[in-house]
């Protein structure tokens, strides 16, 4: 059985299986090599034979380790329990952390969540106890963080069923994120398949001074990049810059890069990577990482000329930038706090000026400089009697720091302002946040600190608008109580009617010489735990085992109904909306009834409610209406926009869709988790050539496609499209398809395919 833990037995493996691979590979490609490379054909199956074009070709590789956070964590079980294993192949990890609730302080909505979803973690910790992964327990903190304080090291491959798993990256780790399909075989035993990615370097200069702060760099290059500028790209940050950057600032940046669609973000080695493994108790790493580190970092030609060996390099200066902020609805609406402030002074402020909440923390900002920073900020208005304007919240990414900060008085000063401690856990940046009345169903304003800011994601009301920056800032916002308040320039009323300017935050210790130990969080698993039964109630609501799906039946998908075409841009949040919907992540019967529920149908603007095109019913929920066309035995489709299936890797985004009988997705182009999602449950991905012929689709199309059996390798496939009048045209659609993807489309799934194996 593996062994769960980053020993230095397991990390010279490791890093000697790189070193050997890598020479097989520079033999072959004599040029010099990126970060990226090292990291990525370190790792292949077989460096002698596998193909190498970035952009082009599907690399499989052999990670490190798999990472299951419960929300999807629980699919990928279910889906490892259809494999028919006996245990994973491979370290693993399930972590406690989407589900607890965030609705009044974090000791409470602990326990009643333990309660609540007790079924779900039952079946997760037999789980872990049977197949041989560790488990950690509710409470334990946001598997990210956790992920950091444990398991990364520079040269590490993991993968994670979360979009956020990049977070690893502050440690030098090369860490993406997946669906549970793709989880599930790397448990098995396959080797990982991924596009050998674009390689994007961020060249950086000069070091953070004053407000600035590590998540102003991912929020500026948000705003450069857009939410679909990394897509199928990892992003390489390098330059004298990086290393002036502690390791959990670069874990913020790497975590952050899932917001641009990268497939990860990495950091050359360094010595603040060191200092963060010491003070986490893994100091015996650093020799190690130091006789390696040759392989953790770009060659020196690479860096030194990046415009010659990556496919864009972007240059930032980082005693320049200014803090940001970002938001509402979408990570890339960025600017800098200054031309924000200015922005909301005008009489025609598009946005409500009064701060209904502050948020900090999160996967993405909890580490003891950022709220060592944020401590800074409240002990300066502390001093002038001033205390938070707005409900302020606190969200530790971990039971270790939430700990290390109360033990350090960081706690208390952010306390002392009236910040209360939620669970160490998701809960408000995932939907489970319970609103005041007062602000339930209002338009409101929110600044956070975390990641994410779609519309409905914190507390499931589309009226509330989120904008992300970092701790320290939202912090300022939160004493100030309102948007127009620039944090740099702008004066509190101290108690006594005073106007007090903030200073720039003090310079905080990016880690403590120790943290406080983690607690009995944790569960190894038994030796042997093939006599543990999984926790499954066959009459659970909340579980359900997954039963392979059907086979393609080497028919044409003819005349499919569209379901939906849907506007704008097409999250995963709306495919498969979190909050309540989060309860069954576990059951695919009831969490298909949310199906599409947040998607705008381009026909009608209405979200979430589509026209039958057999019975003419308008307005229907998309799941009644996808349930009725499966049960007339119909194969249907989904119409989306650009970026389609944008965000996180929830892969209930693709098994929704196929428990209810969609055939293909078209879409004028796709994020990289979801349109791997769709591969892995046996769907069709199809873009079209010309992105106006979306704008050709209307209501009550059906779409033709021409012989599915033709579909090979960088071929079109052809469709026709019969609209309601009785006229037709004809599009033209490609795909990213392998042979072995079209594999899996004819088994059913990527999972059927290895059962047949
Ligand atoms: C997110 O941040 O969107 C989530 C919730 O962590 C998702 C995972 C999920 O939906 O289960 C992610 O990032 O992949
Ligand atoms: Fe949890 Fe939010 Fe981080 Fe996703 S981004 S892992 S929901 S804290």
């Amino acid at each position: 059985m593996p062994v769960i833990e980053s020993t230095p037995e397991v990390v010279r493996a490791g890093l000697e299986r790189m070193a050997r691979n890598l020479d097989v590979v520079r033999a072959r490609t004599r040029r010099p090599l990126t970060l990226a490379d090292k990291l990525l054909l370190g790792y292949l199956d077989d460096a002698a034979h596998q193909e190498m074009t970035p952009g082009v070709s599907y690399l499989s590789l052999r990670p490190d380790r798999v990472v299951l956070p419960d929300a999807i964590g629980q699919v990928a079980m279910l889906q490892f329990a259809q494999t028919g294993r006996e245990r994973v192949a491979l370290p693993a990890t399930i972590h406690c952390d989407h589900l607890t609730q965030a609705h009044t302080e974090g000791t409470r909505d602990l326990a009643v969540s333990i309660d609540r979803h007790r079924e779900v973690y039952e079946f997760l910790r037999t789980a872990a106890a049977r197949y041989g992964a560790g488990f950690w327990a509710p409470g334990a903190g946001i598997a990210h963080q956790i992920v950091l304080e444990n398991y990364a090291y520079p040269g590490a491959l993991i993968l994670g069923t979360d979009s956020h798993t990049p977070n690893a990256g502050g440690l030098g780790a090369c860490a993406v994120g997946v669906g549970g399909a793709e989880a599930a075989e790397a448990l098995a035993g396959l080797a990982w398949e991924v596009l050998y990615p674009r390689r994007i370097a961020v060249y950086l200069t000069g070091a953070l001074r004053g407000w600035t702060s590590p998540k102003d760099v991912i929020l500026r290059l948000a705003g450069e990049l857009t939410v679909s500028g990394g897509t199928n790209a990892i992003i390489e940050y390098i330059g004298p810059g990086a290393r002036t950057i502690s390791a959990t600032g670069k874990a913020t940046i790497a975590n952050m890069g899932a917001e641009v669609g990268a497939t990860t973000s990495v950091f050359p080695a360094d010595e603040r990577m060191a200092r963060y493994l010491t003070a986490t108790g893994r100091g015996e790493l650093n020799p190690l990482i130091e006789e390696f580190r040759h392989l953790l970092a770009p060659d020196a030609a690479a860096e030194e000329e990046p415009a010659q060996h990556y496919d864009r390099v972007i240059r930032l200066d980082l005693s320049t930038l200014e803090p940001h902020i970002t938001g509402p609805h979408t990570p890339d609406r960025t600017r800098t706090v200054s031309a924000f402030a200015a922005e909301c002074r005008r009489s025609d402020a598009p946005y409500p000026l009064r701060i209904s909440s502050a948020l900090i923390g999160s996967c993405t900002n909890s580490s003891y400089e950022d709220m060592s920073r944020a401590a800074s900020v409240a002990e300066q208005a502390l001093a002038h009697g001033v205390t938070s304007a707005v409900e302020f919240l606190i969200t530790p990414g971990s039971e270790q720091i939430r700990a290390t900060l109360e033990r350090d008085g960081q706690m208390k000063s952010l306390q002392a302002i009236g910040g209360v401690v939620l669970a160490n856990a998701c809960g408000p940046c995932i939907g489970q946040w319970k609103r005041r009345p007062e602000v339930a169903g209002a338009p409101n304003t929110i600044v956070t600190s975390y990641n994410r800011n779609y519309a409905g994601r914190n507390d499931g009301q589309v009226t509330t608008l989120n904008f992300i920056a970092s701790p320290e800032i939202v912090t300022a916002y939160a004493l100030a109580g309102t948007l127009a308040f620039n944090p740099l320039t702008d004066a509190l009323s101290a108690a006594d009617g005073t106007p007090c300017v903030l200073e720039p935050p003090a310079i905080a210790l990016e880690v403590p010489d120790d943290f406080v130990e983690r607690g009995a969080y944790y569960m190894p698993p038994p030796d042997d735990g093939r006599d543990i039964a999984l926790a499954l109630n066959p009459a659970s609501e909340r579980l359900q085992l997954m039963a392979p799906w059907p086979a393609w039946r080497e028919r044409d998908f003819v005349d499919m109904p569209v379901l939906i075409k849907t506007q704008g841009r097409t999250t995963t949040d709306q495919i498969s909306p979190a909050g309540p919907w989060m309860r069954f992540r576990g059951h695919m019967g009831k969490s298909s009834d949310a199906l599409l529920l947040g998607a705008v149908n381009a026909h009608t603007q209405e979200t979430g409610r589509v026209t039958n095109a057999i019975s003419g019913a308008r307005s229907q929920p998309v799941a009644q209406v996808a349930r009725d066309y499966q049960t007339r035995g119909l194969v249907w489709a989904i119409v989306g926009g650009d970026n389609y299936g944008e965000g996180s890797s929830r892969e209930h985004a693709a098994i929704m869709p196929r428990y209810l009988g969609c055939g293909a997705v078209f879409a004028r182009s796709f994020a990289r988790i979801h349109e791997s999602n769709l591969k892995k449950q046996g769907l069709l991905p199809l873009v079209f050539r010309n992105a106006e012929d979306y704008a050709r689709i209307r209501e009550g199309d059906r779409l033709s496609l021409e012989s599915i059996g033709d579909i090979a390798p960088g071929t079109d496939i052809g469709c026709v499209v019969q609209h309601a009048d009785g006229s037709c045209e004809r599009i033209v659609l490609g795909h990213t398809l392998s042979e072995n993807h079209l594999r899996w489309f004819r088994a059913g799934s990527a999972l059927n395919a290895l059962a047949g194996a």
